[in-house]
């Protein structure tokens, strides 16, 4: 890694949570949440990072009604009773953190939602996944579910950057991850740490894809964008096999360099730390990721007003051969 001569540190933790399976209760599972954040806080962590839907088993996977799903595995406010352990633990240590669940508005809509809860437990910030994958359709030929388009709404409050715990804080869930516009989105905005949950299951289910791709397409994504985007980033998994379903670990936290700074090792609940240096961000924005200098926004418009790819546009007359 570079070195830098300032150095403005912070307590980075990312709580890699085993499996939750569906006998498991709500508050046993935030029993085991407010047991990491203890033990982020231990050691010297301000912000712990958990996964995406971090309250229950990975329930897009099992074909079920809307209604089900609402009854079993939605909250309809954060914090609420089977919660507030973890809002009171952090609140008494000094820890902020992300969560991932599953919300429930007043109105009846559903979002995949992560929300940024500051060091007095204050909710200061929510994410609505925007990037869904999966499916709305019943696959029954296929070993599992991947239901998200039927269960969530695509998130509709963009990728908004907080100031908490005096940095500037962007969050994002599982898929997201894979496409450069959601990063892009956040460095613009001067983002200096980006945070994820996600819960990956190890198999493809629309095409026989090697398992070890699933790991590899997630450490290059994370590599690549934080590299190219200046940004510190924390991944919390949801991993391991929740009743027989296997879903990929390697929760991680990767510094602006590219590098892997501190990985999980297994599969199971795991808490890994590191004291991440902001300015090593500032540095690569100064230089070769300036973008105010080296930006240019015309030559791109395209991604912004094209979704699917398209023809090709017409050559200008310079570029013809
Ligand atoms: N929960 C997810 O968003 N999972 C996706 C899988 C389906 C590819 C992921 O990007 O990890």
């Amino acid at each position: 890694m570079p070195h830098t001569s300032r150095a403005r540190k912070f307590g980075l933790a990312v709580a890699q949570m085993g499996p939750v399976h569906l006998a498991d209760s709500r508050q046993a599972v935030v029993k085991r949440l407010v047991e990491m954040l203890r033990e982020a806080a231990a050691r010297q962590a301000t912000f712990v990072v958990f996964p995406e839907l971090a309250l229950t088993t990975f329930f897009p996977r099992y074909w079920m009604t809307e209604e089900e799903a609402v009854e079993r595995y939605f909250e309809r406010a954060m914090p609420n009773a089977d919660v507030q352990p973890l809002f009171d633990a952090a609140r008494e240590l000094g820890v902020g953190f992300y969560l991932g669940y599953a919300e429930l508005t007043a109105e009846g809509r559903r979002f995949n939602t992560a929300v940024l809860v500051d060091r007095s437990a204050k909710v200061v910030g929510k994410y609505r996944k925007v990037h869904l994958p999966g499916h709305d359709d019943h696959k029954p030929d296929a070993p599992f579910q991947h239901l998200e388009k039927k269960f969530f709404e695509v998130g509709n409050l963009g990728f908004p950057v907080w100031n908490t715990q005096d940095i500037n804080v962007g969050m994002c869930i599982c898929n997201d991850r894979r496409w450069p516009e959601t990063w892009r989105a956040m460095s613009l905005q001067s983002a200096e740490l980006i945070v994820l949950g996600y819960n990956t299951p190890s198999w493809n289910i629309h095409w026989t894809e090697p398992v070890h791709l699933r790991t590899f397409h997630h450490e290059i994504v994370l590599q690549a964008s934080a590299y190219q985007n200046a940004v510190w980033i924390g991944a919390a998994a949801k991993c391991g096999s929740e009743d027989g379903f296997h879903m990929i670990g390697s929760s991680m936290i990767v510094a602006p360099s590219g590098e892997i700074v501190a990985r999980a090792s297994g599969e199971d609940d795991e808490v890994i730390t590191a004291q991440i240096d902001l300015d090593l961000g500032a540095t690569f924005r100064q230089h070769v990721f300036n973008f105010a200098k080296h930006r240019s926004p015309e030559q791109y418009r395209l991604i912004v007003e094209r979704t699917g790819a398209g023809e090709p546009l017409p050559l200008p007359p310079e570029a013809r051969g």
